[in-house]
């Protein structure tokens, strides 16, 4: 074969290896057929679409700009040409809202739609197939046919910019990358106690007080000290009506409308710093700071008539600035403590007839609903709004898990699912070791994706209330826009594929495999994300008397290298294949690998002990929390220490103090008994003030052995496991005791100051 022909055969070749290559479009399309060939996009292609639409043209205003900006190209617009990319706005055809259907061939991109939604639809589509930053290589498109639309019509982002301040460049960019995923709705939290980020004209002190709080950079949520009265209140922010304006006409252009959320009637101090009138007790507020609301007033007044009127100007307002059909009003978390004392409020539930303050509440969001719908709007709230009598027309959002979702369905309200887990973004995706201090929680990019947002509890006929999912980014531990990148990405993208995407072509694999794409767009653009799917599972499980111990990964394509002699895990440590025997005390420590590379922040360990008392049946004075049982009754002597996520492991108690009894089987020789204790400051978890420990051999007569003081100050804020340990001359015991005390209540100046601590245990260890 002559070298010629072999070089002709590789040319040949070559069309056919880009064939196999699949494309990796987030939110996976409801039809995608590849076919062989690409269409080139260079100087010799042509846009094409109806100029007197011109409804089209900010569409391909977006085309053109992305194809400049990857290639440098400016295409040229309907100009006779043999290769074009034509837009066609077709409004009488059958495409349901948003669906759109793409055609590429070597000689034509062609996207068809009946609204602007469904052509920039088909733009992102396109643009999820080309490089992500410029190049000077030539553009291929594959060719394919894609017909698509979406399953929900919600597909929203939450973004709270109270509790730290973002400037409105941040906030587009936010818009931008929901965009490029098909998420259409912006859920802007404008209003909370540690900050006001809206102009509104009539209340100018909404902004020039309201905004800003005492720069406090405690890392501590809620633990912040109160302001002084007179200190300087700096940091925070708003926005401009002219901000406002632009960056709705920015989402606009994306096909992303912008919900604005006016929190009322509680989560309000910073509104009430400028106006005091507004609260119950109207009287002058410290500055604003970043939390501690404890001793300030955080609600608006239901008794008062000004309340009212200043709500319905803010709204005035509001609803002129945004063209959305939802107007959301919070409703959440009210704390109805101030209510309660308040002659008017008192008054206004006498006069009205209402037997308590969820009544009133719901007096309150009734009343606000009835502005809202006066103004042809839709009001929306926090699940809340169902205590005390739902409104009329209102659409729910259900956060405190589905249950407020499936009760408003029930009664034919819509709503919006964003349960904490999986949609609260602001949880742990990954670790906690090694990953930025988060609220709690971990929601996984493989959790969100998992999640069904019609909950089974629903009828057929109910689906429809179910508008769709949300992703929510709450900011008390996010202030930057590194760091709400990282919480979005890559979970983002697992949402949008869960409220585009059917149910049934959902594939967790094919996912994985099409992200590994979006992160290597996200390096080169200098995104900030998680590749915490990496994350190793360390899943212990006793068997015939054994510990054996099993890895996993939730990356499919991924490999675990793991060491067990507490060394940090290489890319040379030994490969986990099997369950992993324990027979001796030891650490297990794992990392995932994909392409020869750690993808891990840290490794992720976890601490067995062998004892005298592992498999040992503990029996408590006290049962522990239902909400901490850890993997059971006996967690406190499987071999498995707890470690930093307070929702593992850990038994806890609350109220009482942890007396548990260990009854060894039979009579063993004993001289060391520890008991390890977690502190964890701001989840209102303490040490105990001491353990005591005491032995047995009948179960009934019992002798002090010892008794260890903590030495761990209350305020220590860092999480904190300290182990008493009681060690005495070798004695013979069958029963051992241990009393940890529990701490009287959380300590002055915590958020929970006089309110019951808690005590968390893990491991109680027999030598
Ligand atoms: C609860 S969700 C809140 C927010 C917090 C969030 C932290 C909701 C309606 N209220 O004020 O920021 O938890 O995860």
């Amino acid at each position: 074969m002559s070298l010629k022909f072999v070089k002709f055969l590789l040319l040949l070749a070559c069309p056919l290896t880009l064939f196999a290559q699949q494309v990796s479009i987030i939110p996976q399309p409801v039809e995608l057929k590849l076919n062989e060939g690409n269409f080139s996009i260079d100087k010799n292609a042509t846009v094409q679409f109806n100029t007197s639409q011109a409804a089209l043209k900010p569409a391909v205003d977006f085309f053109l700009k992305a194809v400049k900006d990857i290639s440098g190209i400016a295409l040229q617009q309907n100009k006779p040409a043999a290769k074009k990319v034509e837009f066609i706005l077709a409004a009488q055809t059958a495409f349901k809202p948003e669906a759109y259907s793409l055609t590429v061939t070597p000689s034509l991109i062609q996207i068809k739609a009946s609204s602007y939604a469904g052509i920039f639809y088909g733009i992102q589509s396109v643009l999820q197939t080309l490089p992500q930053v410029r190049t000077n290589a030539a553009l291929q498109v594959p060719c394919m046919q894609i017909n698509d639309e979406p399953r929900f019509k919600w597909r929203g982002m939450h973004l709270d910019v109270s509790r730290h301040f973002f400037s409105a460049d941040v906030v587009k960019q936010y818009i931008n990358l929901m965009a490029m995923y098909k998420m259409n709705t912006f859920h802007w939290h404008l209003v909370d106690d540690q900050g006001w980020r809206i102009e509104i004209k009539k209340y100018p002190k909404l902004t020039s007080t309201a905004a800003w709080r005492v720069d406090q950079n405690d890392k501590v949520w809620g633990s912040r000290p109160q302001a002084k009265p007179g200190e300087a209140a700096t940091y925070g922010g708003y926005y401009t009506q002219e901000q406002v304006k632009e960056i709705i006409a920015y989402a606009k252009t994306r096909n992303v409308t912008v919900v604005p959320e006016i929190e009322m009637p509680g989560h309000v101090a910073s509104a009430i710093a400028a106006y005091p009138q507004l609260s119950c007790t109207q009287l002058p507020q410290l500055p604003l700071t970043g939390g501690n609301y404890n001793n300030m007033s955080s609600n608006y007044c239901a008794g008062n008539e000004e309340v009212f009127s200043f709500l319905q100007d803010v709204l005035t307002e509001v609803i002129a600035l945004f063209p959305s059909t939802y107007i959301h009003i919070g409703g959440d978390e009210v704390d109805k403590g101030p209510w309660k004392k308040c002659e008017r409020c008192q008054d206004r539930m006498k006069k009205e007839g209402l037997k308590n303050e969820e009544e009133l509440q719901s007096y309150f969001i009734k009343r606000m609903e009835k502005f809202i719908v006066s103004k042809k709007r839709k009001m929306i709230g926090w699940d809340e709004i169902l205590e005390g009598g739902l409104a009329p027309e209102a659409t729910v959002m259900s956060w405190r898990g589905e249950a407020g979702g499936i009760e408003a369905a029930k009664m034919h309200h819509d709503v919006v699912m964003t349960p904490g887990s999986p949609c609260y973004f602001d949880h742990y995706q990954a670790g906690p070791e090694g990953e930025p201090l988060a609220i709690g929680g971990f929601n996984t990019v493989k959790k969100v994706y998992d999640y069904e947002p019609i909950p089974k509890e629903l009828s057929a006929e109910q689906h429809k209330y179910v508008l769709g999912a949300q992703g929510n980014v709450w900011t008390e531990y996010i202030s930057t826009a590194e760091h709400l990148e990282y919480m979005v990405l890559p979970r983002m993208l697992a949402l949008a594929e869960t409220v585009w995407s059917p149910a049934a072509t959902k594939n967790w694999n094919d996912f994985s495999r099409r992200l590994q794409f979006h992160f290597k767009a996200f390096d080169a653009k200098g995104l900030h994300y998680s590749p915490g799917n990496f994350t190793v599972d360390i899943k212990p499980a006793a068997k015939n008397g054994k510990l054996e111990v099993a890895l996993f990964s939730e990356v499919p394509t991924a490999s675990i290298f793991y060491t067990t002699d507490g060394s940090v895990p290489t890319v040379s440590s030994a490969v986990y294949t099997q369950p992993i025997a324990v027979e001796s005390t030891q650490t297990i420590r794992a990392v995932t690998v994909q392409n020869g590379k750690i993808m891990n922040l840290q490794p992720v360990e976890q601490r067995f002990v062998m004892h005298k008392a592992v498999g040992a049946n503990v029996q408590y004075a006290f049962a522990p929390s239902r909400s901490y049982m850890a993997d059971g009754i006996n967690s406190l002597t499987d071999g498995v220490r707890g470690k930093s996520a307070v929702n593992k492991f850990w038994h806890g108690f609350n109220k009482n103090n942890l007396v548990a009894t260990v009854d060894l089987g039979t009579e063993k020789n004993i001289s060391r008994v520890s008991l390890g204790c977690l502190q964890h400051y701001r989840d209102w978890i303490f040490l105990p003030t001491a353990v005591k420990f005491e032995v047995s051999l009948d179960g009934k007569t019992f002798t002090e052995v010892a008794m260890v003081q903590n030495d761990v100050p209350v305020n220590t804020l860092a999480l904190t496991i300290k182990d008493f340990t009681a060690k005495f001359a070798a004695t013979n015991a069958r029963y051992v005791r241990v009393t940890a005390f529990t701490l009287e209540a959380c300590p002055k100046g915590h958020p929970g100051e006089g309110k019951p601590a808690w005590t968390f245990a893990d491991e109680l260890e027999v030598e």
